[in-house]
Parts: structure tokens; sequence; C-alpha cells
């Protein structure tokens, strides 16, 4: 890669740098990101797209870490980890989201399956939310084979958001051409019940489960290239209301991913982009965030991108 490494390598493997503007990571490519909030930090999970250019293929074979207690001065922890850690799974480190419960980060992955033809979500465990994170459970919690009822296609069961309702009920959303959703176990690593069916206009994938006050959001991205579009519901079960678009095609690349997060008061968008240098694209893709303003009534403002 051809792109300028950050200063401030430390003991402990993180490297530390104060980012300009959009793309937050202008070092690597970065993917499909997921972002925590825990105690007065951001963590953002992202994908690492390794594929060199002229190629136009997904290279993904890890995930990275990063941290900032400001959006300005992040930290790059060593890679916490890959697709190959999952015994059962042969690459293609793709969309995941991580969340606490409990004092446990549960991040909830797609992959390949070796064995079982097609994408599957598999989850892994820390104690730490930068890692190290090992596979929890020694098996995939989605396969192919559990949603072929549905859709036939071998790709729907990717890009997991998982969120832990107010009555510590934890739901698993995830899908591609198809959206799901499934109760999980308190151990968060088993289902909890069947898997159904969500009803929303336009469904490509990324789906992004988020509340605020009584509503729920469910964001995702929409036809292709993607735009990411949002629906709303005051029941988890729906039926969602679709409210539009929220973010337009992201500069230079096919897909779009958001996570949606509430930080030190202030809501943020975070999403990808191909927008580094002449190489960047759908398939060297790069981590951005950008605010995110509500309506009176709860529905969201579009999303202004930004370079600074
Ligand atoms: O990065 C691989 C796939 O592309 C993700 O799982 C999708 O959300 C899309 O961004």
């Amino acid at each position: 890669l051809a792109l300028a490494a950050p200063l401030g390598l430390s003991a402990q493997g993180d490297t530390t740098f104060v980012a300009q503007g959009n793309p937050l990571f202008k070092y690597k490519y970065t993917a499909d990101p997921g972002a925590l909030v825990h105690g007065d930090k951001v963590y953002i999970y992202a994908g690492h797209d390794e594929c060199p250019a002229p190629q136009e293929r997904y290279v993904m074979n890890e995930w990275c870490v990063f941290s900032s207690s400001d959006l300005k001065t992040w930290t790059e922890h060593p890679v916490p980890l890959k697709a190959k850690d999952f015994a059962w799974a042969k690459g293609d480190a793709w969309a995941s989201q991580v969340i606490e419960r409990n004092g446990k980060f549960y991040w909830y992955v797609t992959v390949e399956h070796k064995d079982i033809h097609g994408k599957s979500i598999g989850v892994a465990v820390s104690d730490s939310p930068t890692g190290p994170f090992k596979d929890a459970r020694g098996s995939a919690l989605i396969t192919n084979d559990m949603t072929t009822q549905y859709t036939p296609i071998s790709w729907d069961d990717i890009d997991p958001t998982v969120i832990v309702d107010v009555d510590g009920q934890a739901y698993l959303f995830w899908g591609n051409t198809q959206c799901y959703y499934a109760k999980l176990k308190k151990n968060m690593i088993e289902l909890d019940g069947p898997i159904m069916p969500v009803t929303l206009p336009r469904f490509t994938e990324a789906p992004w489960i988020h509340k605020r006050g009584e509503w729920y959001y469910l964001s995702y991205a929409s036809e292709f290239p993607e735009k990411i579009c949002y629906a709303m519901s005051k029941n988890i079960n729906g039926p969602w209301e679709y409210k539009g678009i929220l973010n337009e095609i992201a500069g230079n690349s096919n897909t779009n991913h958001q996570a949606i997060i509430e930080f030190k008061g202030n809501w943020y968008f975070v999403y990808h982009n191909g927008g580094i240098n002449t190489q960047g694209g759908s398939f060297r893709r790069s981590v951005c965030i950008d605010r995110l303003y509500y309506n009176a009534d709860g529905t969201i403002k579009r999303i202004q991108m930004t370079t600074e």
C-alpha cells in the first residue's frame, strides 16, 4: 500500500495518531464499521480491506480495532481477531459488531464457513473491548442452511447487528436480500427462538439496530450502489415504517455500511467510502464519521458527509 503510516507506535503495539478529517484511518483500508461506546471511549471495529490494486474483489482476512476518547486522537490496537480464529471458518472477515454485556464483550462476525456452503455468523468473546477475542461457541451461530426456507442464496447470512433491550432481552438482526432477526439467550451465544423475516423495502444488507427514547431504528444498505435507508418502530418486532434515505451513496464505493452511536451527548454516523487516494474504491474502503441529527418527531436528518 502506498499509504503513509502514522507515528506513535507504543510498547504495547498500539499506534496513536490524530485523524485529519475523513476518512479517519488513512494508512490502511478499513470497511464495515461496527462502533461501540464503552466508558469514555468509542471503539470502532472494522474489516481490513487488503485487495491489491488494480484487482477488484474482497480480500479480507482480519478485523481491526481503533479507540478514541475525543474522536480526534485515535489509537489502533493490535489485530484482535482473524476469520481463521474460528476453526470452522475458511476466511472472509466481513461485517461485524461488538456489544458489551455483564462486563464481557461479544463480537458477532460474518465469515465463510468451511463445511456448510455459504456465509455464516460467528461470535467471539473477550473480557476487554480490545481483545484478545476467542471463538465463544466453537461452531457457527447462524449457518446458511438455517435460512434457506426464506431465500436460497448462500450469502444472505451476513452483517450481524445486536441490541440488548431495556428488559434484558437481546436480539440479533442480519441479512442480505432478506433481513432476519432472532432472540438471543442471556449468554449471548445461543438463539432463543425461531429466525423470523423482517419486511423492509429495497433491503440489500448491512442492518444496524439502535434505540433512542421509545423508538427503535433499523437502518440498512439499500439497492446497489448502496444508500443507507432507515425504518422506525415502537416495537422491536415491527411493523417497521420506512422513513427514507439517511445517507447517499458514499464516494467511490458501491457498498455503504453504517454504525450509529451516541457519544458524550452527540449522535454519530460511522460508515465507509472509497475515498483514499487514487486506489481507494469498492474493495479498498475507508471508515468515516459524521454527525447525526434527529428531528423533533424522532426521524433522522439526512447525513452530511464531510472530509474535514
Ligand atoms: O465487506 C464485505 C461486505 O460488503 C459486507 O459484509 C457488506 O455489508 C458490504 O459492505
